[in-house]
Order: structure tokens, then C-alpha cells, then sequence
């Protein structure tokens, strides 16, 4: 009798402890983070980044764990990864980096709903434990498209004399479609309405050498500046331009050490300081779930990588100046444009 009354009180505390509600910080004041990489993080500078600023700020506070999961490029099993990751109730926040993955956390949610996701690089309203930021890649994209508009147009030496720049994605989703590859064209035709874009797709983020094969086409056809949206598959395009000789300039991270010379021009996008103030504001139960805020170059999440020596000393420096003058611009609102919606 005694025993059961025990064992019937147990039962009783187990279930009241899982049923408390957690508040942001979780129960004692520590939170277990999980982040949930839609893809690999090798290669992928946004999920590096994105991996590194977690595990920083969990070196930093010794109440904060972070576990960092790669749930591989097959896009059909993410939501049943997601869904068996949080099954548990070990994590008080999943923390991610894709424009699909809102979708998949609003799924999540509808079986788990007091698990708390916040998602960088998309855009999502009105799901109580959903909380989204997004880089205003559209910027990105035309500061981007200006610079190679400016070389594909002008008289470097592997500058050709025809107006063509080429974009290699590694698959089309809307961001990417609505955003930076119009923002991309819309930057290059700035300083020539003449310019042509080749756009072609890899089909996955991993071959680099379909990634590679459709540079080298890309070339006969006249391509002499390049970009790229495709992850670890970039590497083929690298390896083209090193190959034949054209330029490329990347997004979101510090990419002219792979192809010095060639490589003249990258962008920077604030993922890692962006993961570690999501951790402190998650902590300090001051992230507005239900919400999605955009970020850019005004508030000092996307910017030009001026000061490297592939842009430096390889870019002319009447393209320089030029450059230097439409990012000042940019900086301080004086470009007009409109992003498309989504
Ligand atoms: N970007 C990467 O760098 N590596 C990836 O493996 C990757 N996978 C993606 C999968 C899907 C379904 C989508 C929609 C986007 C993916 N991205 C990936 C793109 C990434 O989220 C971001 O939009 C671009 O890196 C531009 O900042």
C-alpha cells in the first residue's frame, strides 16, 4: 500500500514537472539550444556561421548548451528530423537558417506547441512560437550586381566585350527567384541597361562539378563575371575560373582567398553576431515571437568587404572609386529601390 501511494506520488510529480510552463529561459534559468542545419555546415558559410556564433555564446555562458545537428541535403526528410529532435522536450530553442524552414517549424509546432523556433534568412508572421529575421538580400544582390555590372562593362584584363554576367544557383526557391536574382540583374543594368543575365541551375547543393560544367558553358557563351547561390557546390564555379579565367564575386562571406585575382568582390552578412544577440535577447525573454524583422546594410547586417587585397590590389581603380561611391550611397539611402514582394 505504501509503496503504491509512492509510486503513485512519483507519477504525479513526473507528470506536474513535464506539464510546468517553461518561460524563455527554461526552468532554471539555463537553455538548451538546438541548431538545426537544413543541409551540411561544411561549405555553407550561412550555416557556419550560424553553428559558430552558437557554440561561441555557449563558451561564453555556462547556462546556455548548444547542439549543433546537420539534417543532410534531403529536403524530404527535414520535418520528421525536426519532428524526432524535438520530440523529447529537451530544447528550449530551436534555432535555424533556412527560407523553408518556418513551414516546417509551424508543422512541428502544431504537434509540439510550446516548443520556441527561431529562424534567420526567412520570413514568417503570426505563429506564437515562431520568430524570423531576414536579410534584405535583395541589397545584397544589387550592390553585388553593381560591381559586376561595372567589370563585365569595363577593361579589366578578362573582361570580354560582350554584356553578359552569369548567375549559378543550386536550386530555385522564392527567395532567390523574388529577391536576389532580380536585385542581382537590377544592380549590374545600373551601369548598363544593355546587360544580359545567363541564369542556370545546379539541381542540388552538393555537385560541384555540374556546378563546374555549367561555368564552362557559361564561358563559351560569352559569361565573364560570375555569382553564385550554392553552397558547398560554389566550389566547381571556383574551380572553372581558376581554370579558364573569369571573375565571380560571392555573397555573404569572405570568399578571395580561394581564387585571388579572380574572386574581386564578396559581401558580408552578420549571421554569427545576428546567432549570439538572438541567444541573449532568447535569454533575457525579449524576442518577439510572431514576428519577422529585415535587416540590411543600414542597420549593419549586410555590408562589402572593401578591405582585402583581392579587391584592393585586383580591381581597377576607377571601378573602385565607382564601387566606393554607390555603397557610400547605399549606406547613407540615396539609391532607390524596391524590393519585390515574396
Ligand atoms: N545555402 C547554403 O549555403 N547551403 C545549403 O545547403 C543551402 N540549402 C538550402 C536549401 C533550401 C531548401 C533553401 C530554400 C535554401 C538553401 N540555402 C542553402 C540558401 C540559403 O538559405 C540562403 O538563402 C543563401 O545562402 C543566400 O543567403
Amino acid at each position: 500500500m505504501k509503496k503504491n501511494i509512492v509510486t503513485l506520488l512519483l507519477i504525479i510529480i513526473i507528470l506536474l514537472s513535464a506539464c510546468r510552463p517553461r518561460d524563455s529561459a527554461g526552468t532554471e534559468g539555463t537553455v538548451s539550444v538546438l541548431v538545426y542545419i537544413t543541409g551540411v555546415v561544411a561549405g555553407s558559410p550561412s550555416y557556419e556561421m550560424l553553428a559558430a556564433g552558437a557554440e561561441e555564446f555557449a563558451a561564453e555562458h555556462s547556462n546556455v548548451t548548444v547542439k549543433v545537428y546537420e539534417a543532410g541535403y534531403n529536403q524530404a526528410e527535414w520535418e520528421e528530423q525536426l519532428m524526432s529532435m524535438v520530440a523529447g522536450g529537451e530544447y528550449d530553442l530551436v534555432l535555424g537558417s533556412n527560407p523553408s524552414l518556418p513551414e516546417i517549424c509551424a508543422s512541428v509546432s502544431r504537434s509540439f506547441p510550446s516548443q520556441h523556433f527561431i529562424i534567420t534568412d526567412a520570413q514568417y508572421i503570426g505563429n506564437p512560437r515562431i520568430s524570423t529575421y531576414m536579410f534584405n538580400q535583395y541589397e545584397q544582390a544589387l550592390f553585388l550586381g553593381y560591381l559586376a555590372g561595372l567589370v563585365t562593362t569595363g577593361d579589366m584584363p578578362l573582361a570580354n566585350a560582350s554584356k553578359r554576367i552569369g548567375f549559378i544557383a543550386a536550386q530555385e526557391y522564392p527567395l532567390l527567384t523574388g529577391h536576389i536574382v532580380p536585385g542581382f540583374l537590377d544592380g549590374a543594368r545600373r551601369t548598363d541597361p544593355d546587360i544580359e543575365l545567363d541564369f542556370r541551375v545546379i539541381g542540388n547543393w552538393s555537385d560541384a562539378s555540374r556546378a563546374a560544367d555549367l561555368a564552362s558553358g557559361m564561358i563559351n557563351a560569352g559569361v565573364d563575371v560570375f555569382t553564385s547561390i550554392a553552397g558547398s557546390a560554389a566550389q566547381g564555379l571556383v574551380r572553372t575560373i581558376a581554370q579558364r579565367g573569369a571573375y565571380a564575386v560571392f555573397f555573404n562571406s569572405n570568399e578571395y582567398s580561394r581564387a585571388p585575382g579572380l574572386i574581386i568582390g564578396c559581401g558580408s552578412m552578420e549571421q554569427k553576431k545576428l546567432t549570439k544577440e538572438i541567444i541573449a535577447d532568447f535569454l533575457a525573454g525579449n524576442i518577439q515571437f510572431g514576428s519577422s524583422r529585415t535587416i540590411g546594410v543600414q542597420d549593419g547586417y549586410l555590408n562589402f568587404i572593401f578591405n582585402d587585397p583581392g579587391f584592393r590590389d585586383y580591381v581597377s581603380a576607377d571601378i573602385q572609386e565607382r564601387f566606393t561611391v554607390f555603397m557610400d550611397d547605399l549606406h547613407v539611402g540615396r539609391i532607390e529601390y524596391t524590393v519585390p514582394p515574396l
